[in-house]
């Protein structure tokens, strides 16, 4: 580990936030550099242009109406997917609904966007990647991150579970019921907090009087971490500290809060307007802190990347998502009546009658029935 968190204050200011890089990619704590060869750099560099051009395209497939309502990540790269990497590729990732990159880390599975243009059968694609289901229910997945990752200590398996939400999350009792179990019982688990600011319209000074979240962990009686989210290479050298002490090997692991600040560059998601909560000067201070410029500034400076590096990662971007998209729309169209199939393994009386009522529905009027007045 390249960084202790012993002294790490329980008022945390922003003196303690672990970065490597500051916005004009310039290495700014020597010490915590990880030493990476360059094709991971690059593999980061390249999936963090995939997901940003893979974010441009949903939202234009979005407004064509080829899929439904998406959630866009721009801004979020680098922690979603510097934290990825750290990973070995057996442990287990379960995530809220906007961080695409880490899935692109994984290999970037076509099924994911089946699973956006309404196929229940994209989500659980994932799963070859060790990712779970997507979870739309804010904070649901953190308690089963934890009953995962406790299964994993039990069964004595070497991997871990990265639990990834967002600010908002923090407020439900989940998060709370989590993070506490986590605690009590060891369990090898890394929570990663994407602190983008917002939720919805709702600040971060109002969803909590903490002066941070990260701190939240102590009272779990493990360490809270703020990072750099806007740092890819400061979100790779977090979760490689925070995921060396959840495994442990055969010592007691721990688990750990990573709360990565960041931005979140678009709208909350393709039903949104932040024009009527946020000042456009505020999205402009956060894009001069992109993460893709640190990152291609750095590998510039390193002479691991230039302009013919640049345009060819552009490339593969482009080619990667359009190989995606079309092998997700080559397929049949979503069957509406999916979503009612896996909510429970055996339907409940209340799922079978919305079910039937959809189903009458139809009937009765096709799939106008499914759109809303
Ligand atoms: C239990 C629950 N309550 C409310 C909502 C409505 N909702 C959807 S997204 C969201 C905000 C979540 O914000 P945050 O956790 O900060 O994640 P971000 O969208 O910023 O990535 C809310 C309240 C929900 N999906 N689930
Ligand atoms: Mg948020």
């Amino acid at each position: 580990m390249v960084w202790t968190t012993s002294s790490h204050s329980s008022t945390a200011t922003p003196a303690d936030t672990v970065r490597v890089l500051d916005r004009d990619g310039q290495v700014v704590a020597p010490d915590l550099e990880p030493e990476l060869p360059e094709e991971t750099l690059l593999g980061i560099y390249r999936d963090m242009r995939t997901a940003r051009h893979f974010d441009e395209r949903m939202v234009s497939l979005q407004r064509q109406g080829r899929i439904g309502t998406y959630s866009p990540s721009a801004g979020q790269e680098g922690s979603q997917i510097g934290t990825t990497y750290a990973l070995s590729p057996e442990d287990w990732i379960s995530y809220q609904y906007r961080e695409h990159g880490a899935v692109i880390a994984r290999g970037f599975p076509h099924e994911y966007v089946r699973y956006w243009a309404g196929h229940e059968s994209g989500n659980a694609a994932l799963a070859d990647a060790h990712v779970f289901p997507l979870n739309i229910s804010i904070g649901g997945h953190i308690p089963h991150a934890t009953g995962f990752a406790w299964a994993q200590k039990l069964s004595g398996d070497d991997a871990i579970s990265v639990c990834h939400f967002g600010d908002g999350a923090t407020s439900e009792g989940d998060f709370h019921e989590g993070l506490n179990f986590a605690g009590v019982f060891d369990v090898p688990a890394v929570f990663v907090c994407h602190n983008n600011g917002w939720a919805i319209s709702i600040p971060r000074e109002r969803q909590t009087a903490s002066d941070t979240l990260a701190v939240k962990a102590r009272a779990y009686g493990f360490d809270g971490i703020q990072v750099d989210g806007m740092d890819p290479l400061a979100s790779y050298v977090a979760m490689s500290a925070a995921a060396a002490k959840a495994r442990s090997d055969g010592e007691r692991p721990r688990p750990t809060l990573l709360e990565t600040i960041e931005y979140r560059f678009g709208a909350h998601t393709t039903a949104d307007d932040p024009g009527a909560y946020r000042d456009e000067a505020e999205v402009e201070e956060w894009r001069d802190r992109d993460p893709i410029d640190r990152l291609e500034a750095y590998l510039r400076d390193r002479g691991v990347l230039d302009d013919e590096g640049v345009e060819a990662a552009g490339e593969l971007a482009r080619e990667r998502v359009a190989e995606v998209v079309d092998a997700a729309e080559s397929g049949p169209e979503a069957d509406p009546m999916d979503m009612f199939a896996d909510a429970y393994a055996e339907p409940t009386p209340r799922v079978s009658e919305a079910r039937e009522e959809m189903r009458r529905l139809r009937e009765r009027h096709g799939d106008d029935a499914l759109v809303e007045d």
